[in-house]
């Protein structure tokens, strides 16, 4: 498959501040309605995805500065991995002492900022994965196994939560598209279906978060996730299990995840244990809350707003810094050709 040579992403916009998304002011407006009490059929959703209290916090940078605990069920032989030149563009990096302490990990907190302190318990070696369903070739083996197969390198992307939030960060792993190509999908295989570990015990969030607050409604752990076999087939979509030339520290979803740069963050789903090719669409976790909300194909789009906000623009989670959000994150030359014939 031929891909183009650039992405075209333009760094550096900025906004008058008239224009920009008072993103603040809702999450202050959210806080509000939690302190009265007031509930409402999409409380669980904007509890857990639309905003958590953290993304207002102005500097994060004045947060404690020690290094997240390292993932280390990969080899760190293996780090840093091989850059391919397509895929380092030579952009400025997110600060990775920010992005390490403002995770979106629902298995542990709400709190962006508190993931980082909460994953010590979270075992991550060994750690068992299973690649199946519609496929010839069923596989399952350890984390560790599967890299030594596959093979590293290392691809700087561009990465939009739904939350207007952004980063800029050096993912280490391989393309998806490989590993499918070794297990080999049947033909009724039309998607992927990924799922995350499933350890209470591990992990705080999921025991406090068994049911919603506001409605009682059983909140579908383990976190799931999935993708059209054609976009996971795009050689973009990547299996990584290192960032920033390490293996993958746990709040960032170690030993093991899926990173898809052209949608909205919750679809690169963390710590998987389980990849299967199915046939009808597996939904997801966040479709099954909130389906209005966050759409299983869920592509970033600065002209399609949020039912609650504005996706017109993005911020910065180092430098704070407003840019304009591009369809598709910027990846259109490698995607759009998926969304264009319906
Ligand atoms: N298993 C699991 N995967 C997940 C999430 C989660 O809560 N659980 N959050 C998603 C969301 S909303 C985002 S924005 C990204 C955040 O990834 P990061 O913390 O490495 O930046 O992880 C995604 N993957
Ligand atoms: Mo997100």
């Amino acid at each position: 498959m031929g891909v183009p040579n650039n992405i075209n992403c333009r760094p550096g916009w900025f906004l008058p501040d008239r224009l920009v998304t008072p993103e603040a002011a809702f999450l202050n407006r959210r806080r509000f309605l939690r302190q009265m009490g007031m509930t409402s059929a999409g409380l669980l959703a904007s509890t857990m995805a639309g905003c958590s209290r953290s993304d207002s916090d102005p500097e994060l940078t004045n947060t404690p500065t020690n290094l997240p605990a390292a993932g280390s069920a990969n080899s760190p032989a293996k780090y840093p991995a091989p850059r391919i030149a397509e895929f380092n563009p030579g952009w400025p990096l997110t600060e990775a002492k920010v992005a390490a302490k403002y995770n979106n990990f629902y298995e542990f907190t709400l709190e962006k900022d508190e993931v980082h302190k909460l994953v010590n318990r979270f075992v991550i070696s060994p750690w068992p994965i299973a690649i199946g369903g519609l496929v010839e070739k069923p596989m399952a083996l350890d984390v560790q196994e599967l890299i030594e197969m596959m093979g590293l390198e290392e691809r700087v992307y561009r990465f939009r939560c739904v939350e207007a939030w952004a980063m800029i960060v050096p993912w280490t792993g391989f393309p998806l598209r490989k590993l499918l190509e070794k297990v080999q999908p049947k033909s009724e295989a039309r998607f992927v279906r990924f799922e995350t570990f499933n350890r209470p015990d591990q992990a705080p969030g999921m025991k406090e978060r068994m049911h919603s607050a506001e409605d009682g409604k059983v909140v579908p752990w383990p976190y799931f996730e999935g993708l059209r076999m054609d976009e996971a087939m795009n050689p973009l979509t990547l299996v990584a299990t290192g960032l920033y030339g390490k293996p993958l520290p746990k709040q960032h979803g170690a030993p093991i995840r899926i990173v898809v740069p052209w949608k909205y963050g919750y679809k690169s789903i963390k710590s998987i244990v389980k990849i299967d090719c199915v046939a009808p669409s597996p939904s997801s976790f966040w479709e099954r809350i909130a389906p209005r909300e966050y759409p299983f194909e869920s592509n970033v789009n600065p002209n399609v707003p949020h039912p609650r906000w504005s996706q017109a623009t993005e911020r910065m989670i180092d430098t704070g810094r407003r840019e304009k959000t591009q369809l598709f994150n910027g990846y259109g030359q490698y995607v759009a050709q998926l969304y264009s014939a319906k």
